[in-house]
């Protein structure tokens, strides 16, 4: 697996880029001492910023000096965040947004045009699907989803010229893994611009700015944040793309800018995402070992499992194997309502990433805004339920999980012998 020490040049004031992973995501970006020695970042509550002259203003404007003038381009407690993630994720700079899904279209509205063409992975979170398929498309980008697992399809989807390759890895939801420096290799030989959503998998487990992408995009609501408790996106790459999407996508096109209250949110949750991530991973790997030898479960869908299809992909790309699972139950839709609705600790909730373990059914919540025959062509099946394995102890965990499944088993077993009684009665009346 790969290590995960950053390797970027560091703008820092106190932290070298020999400190691994935990002390970058404590420290990076911040000097008590420039602060009255305030442990945490001040919150800058400030949506605008005085100009000690009118001319000074006016550079800030044309952009001739650097500095804050309005929180909705800027802001000091943001610029922190911005360049701990920047460091986390291994690139120049980040650009901190409202959501997740105002990091992708300030970034999709930024790099496209009409006429242009976005190439997709086929499996994408269900909004971000919803945002290209009805938004971007009704401004004449063209959009073209191709199964990006599969090398020769991807080879073949590339000759409609794209000038962005979009993908997630582990997609939400099926968990389908793409690599990232074949595809990266290959849109940069046709000139193509590579956006990874890497929300599942955090800068902890797999950095795709180090195998060859432009921009990194996450749904801070998830793991960064960590505790539930707000909403938010960041978008990494290049200063030049970063200040590209952050004077066109952000200020002008979506105005989807972060508050300073969510940013120390966040750098609270960054704090312990070594920690967290590494027990979401371990829990995952075991609920996801007990969950394929459960006779009521048809398939687990984990990259740690042997079995997964690209198991071994996940072991180079990814330093631990995630905290996401979707698995399939006998009975589909029907059995895993039943499931869902007999869980007592595991909460029915969609999002991902907090403490608490989360469990939902994509087709009827996060992937409804696909049709059932998109949802088909797109891998994601009706009766496919995804679970966010949170920091409970994993003992408790698992008694929730196969205690509910149990039931759904003695469901189906009266179910069948109800329907062979009647079979049967009905045999001894004729
Ligand atoms: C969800 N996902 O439950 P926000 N990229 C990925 C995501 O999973 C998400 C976003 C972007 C879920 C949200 S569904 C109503 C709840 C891979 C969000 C968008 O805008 O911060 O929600 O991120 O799968």
């Amino acid at each position: 697996m790969s290590s995960n020490r950053s390797k970027v040049a560091s703008n820092s004031t106190n932290a070298p880029t020999s400190y691994g992973f935990a002390t970058q995501a404590i420290h990076f970006g911040y000097n008590a001492q420039d602060e009255n020695g305030a442990l945490n970042p001040p919150l800058h509550l400030s949506s605008t910023f005085t100009f000690d002259s009118a001319e000074s203003g006016a550079e800030l404007f044309s952009g001739d000096k650097a500095g804050h003038f309005y929180s909705r381009i800027s802001n000091p407690t943001l610029e922190i965040l911005e360049k701990r993630i920047a460091q986390l994720e291994g690139a120049q700079a980040a650009l901190a947004t409202a959501s997740g899904m105002g990091a992708i279209t300030s970034t999709l509205w930024t790099l496209l045009k009409a006429g242009d063409t976005l190439l997709a992975d086929k499996t994408l979170y269900g909004c971000t699907y919803a945002f290209m398929q009805h938004g971007l498309s009704k401004f004449g980008v063209k959009i073209k989803y191709v199964d990006m697992s599969d090398k020769s399809a991807l080879e073949q989807a590339m000759q409609c010229r794209p000038s962005v390759v979009y993908f997630e890895t582990p997609a939400n939801p099926n968990m389908r893994l793409v690599d990232i420096k074949a595809v990266c290799k290959l849109a940069k030989a046709h000139q193509a611009i590579t956006v990874v959503d890497n929300t599942y998998a955090t800068p902890y487990l797999t950095q795709p700015i180090a195998l060859g992408a432009d921009i990194v995009i996450h749904s801070a609501t998830k793991y960064l944040g960590g505790h539930g408790d707000l909403i938010a996106g960041i978008v990494v790459g290049s200063n030049n793309l970063m200040q590209q999407i952050r004077m066109e996508g952000l200020k002008d096109m979506t105005g989807a800018s972060m508050s300073a209250f969510t940013a120390m949110l966040i750098m609270r949750g960054l704090k312990t995402l070594e920690l967290r991530m590494d027990r979401h991973c371990q829990s995952a790997q075991i609920i996801a070992q007990h969950l394929q030898e459960h006779p009521q479960v048809v398939d687990v869908y984990y990259p740690g499992l042997p079995r997964h299809a690209q198991h071994a992909l996940a072991a180079k790309q990814m330093k631990h194997f995630g905290g996401m699972i979707a698995f399939e139950i006998h009975g589909g839709v029907e059995a895993g309502k039943q499931m869902m609705d007999a869980l007592n600790l595991v909460q029915r909730a969609v999002s991902l990433g907090d403490a608490e373990s989360l469990i939902q059914h994509p087709a009827s919540m996060t992937h409804s805004a696909y049709t059932p025959e998109e949802r088909v062509s797109h891998g994601i099946s009706d009766g496919l339920i995804r679970l966010s394995v949170g920091l409970e102890n994993v003992e408790d965990i698992w008694s929730d999980l196969s205690q509910a499944l149990d039931f759904v088993s003695r469901l189906n077993a009266k179910a069948r012998a109800n329907k062979a009684n009647s079979a049967t009665n009905r045999k001894q009346v004729a």
